[in-house]
């Protein structure tokens, strides 16, 4: 989160010194419309650090596996599962496998409530999960975790 909210703001202290370069360039009267034209693209940059959501498919065609296994996302995005098959779910919780893990700092997550770690998901349903600490995550399908049912979510600044 703390990441996110400087990005936006390193984003739009340079937006800001854009058109005063310019004007310091041109440095004739035409330089104050320049600045005006200017403001749409500082709203462009923006909207490109706007939170994205990346999709991934759990046990697509009833095989075992997350589609795709890796995700490369920035801080502040979400991802979100679709349970296409049934008896699976989302977790990084260390005692639903040793095979999980999160970065220094960031908690585990899962898509579902409490310790019993066998609980699965309903087909169609859907889990979201935005991540605001960097690092790469591991999580697994638990009852699928020993047949590779595992996924990896590498978070970027
Ligand atoms: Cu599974």
């Amino acid at each position: 989160m703390e990441t996110r909210r400087q990005l936006l703001k390193a984003i739009g202290v340079s937006g800001v010194a854009l058109p005063l370069s310019g004007c310091t360039t041109s440095g004739d009267s035409g330089a104050n419309e320049t600045t005006t034209t200017a403001e749409p693209t500082t709203e462009t940059t923006t909207t490109e650090a706007e939170p994205e959501t990346v999709t991934v498919a759990v046990g697509p065609e009833k095989r075992l596996r997350y589609e795709p296994e890796t995700v490369e996302i920035s801080v502040g995005d979400t991802v979100e599962w679709t349970f296409e098959s049934p008896g699976h779910n989302v977790t990084t919780k260390s005692g639903a496998s040793p095979k999980c893990k999160v970065p220094d700092g960031a908690e585990e997550f899962a898509s579902y409530e409490g310790k019993n770690h066998f609980s699965i998901n309903e087909v169609g349903t859907t889990y979201s999960y935005t991540f605001e600490v960097t690092g790469e995550y591991v999580y697994v399908c638990t009852p699928h975790a020993g047949q590779g049912m595992v996924g990896t979510v590498i978070v970027n600044e």
